[in-house]
């Protein structure tokens, strides 16, 4: 017997987040193996995942491992499959996929980070940083506590937009009621996870 196989163990998918890595196994089935064997690795997509051009099943051993790296690009691209191919002279190929799961996000800020309830309102930020922007996104906004703080539902950033400006209004409510912190949410399917932001609403009574 003369081939081998490739084996990504128990890890099938692999975040882009910072360029994780995981492990492969290279493996080969034929018991005489005494000869070390330099098998050739190419990934179908390397702008997703990249693995290195070449490694050696060395002498006496029926396996290896190897690094499979994911690219963090800045493109909303959601989850995306990847073959690894290998290949080495006398065995048939082994090939394998994995799914690179995308990793981008949404950034939060806010004007003011602590605003008095007598003064109303403050303006917040959300932005993409991704580069793909020729489609709309429309972001969901929550306030974590709308007795102190609201929002509008929803903010969308045009086509060809990478930010876009929405008010938080500020609720005078006449109680003496000390600083109150308020977390705004901005969520967006593809984005994940959702992103945060605090301000203060510091009481006036
Ligand atoms: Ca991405
Ligand atoms: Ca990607
Ligand atoms: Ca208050
Ligand atoms: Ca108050």
């Amino acid at each position: 017997m003369c081939y081998w196989r490739r084996e990504v163990g128990d890890l099938n998918t692999l975040t882009q987040r910072l360029g994780r890595r995981v492990s492969g196994i290279l493996t080969r089935s034929n018991t005489d193996i005494a000869l070390p064997v330099i098998v050739g690795l190419t990934s179908s997509d390397v702008t997703e995942a990249t693995v290195p051009t070449t490694v050696t099943i060395p002498a006496n051993q029926t396996s290896v491992e190897f690094v499979i790296s994911a690219v963090d690009d800045d493109l909303l691209d959601g989850t995306q499959t990847v073959t690894i191919t290998a290949t080495a002279s006398g065995y048939a190929n082994g090939q394998s996929a994995i799914d690179i799961t995308d990793a981008e996000r949404l950034a939060l800020t806010f004007t003011l980070s602590t605003i008095s309830e007598k003064d109303g309102r403050t303006q917040g930020i959300v932005r993409r940083g991704n580069t793909d922007v020729a489609l709309s996104v429309t972001t969901v906004l929550v306030s974590s506590d709308i007795t102190e703080a609201t929002v509008t539902d929803t903010v969308t950033m045009l086509a060809n937009e990478s930010e876009v400006a929405f008010t938080v209004n500020v609720v005078n409510d006449l109680q003496v009621d000390g600083n109150q912190s308020v977390q705004i949410v901005a969520s967006h399917l593809g984005y994940e996870p959702a992103s945060s932001g605090s301000i203060l609403v510091s009481d006036d009574d």
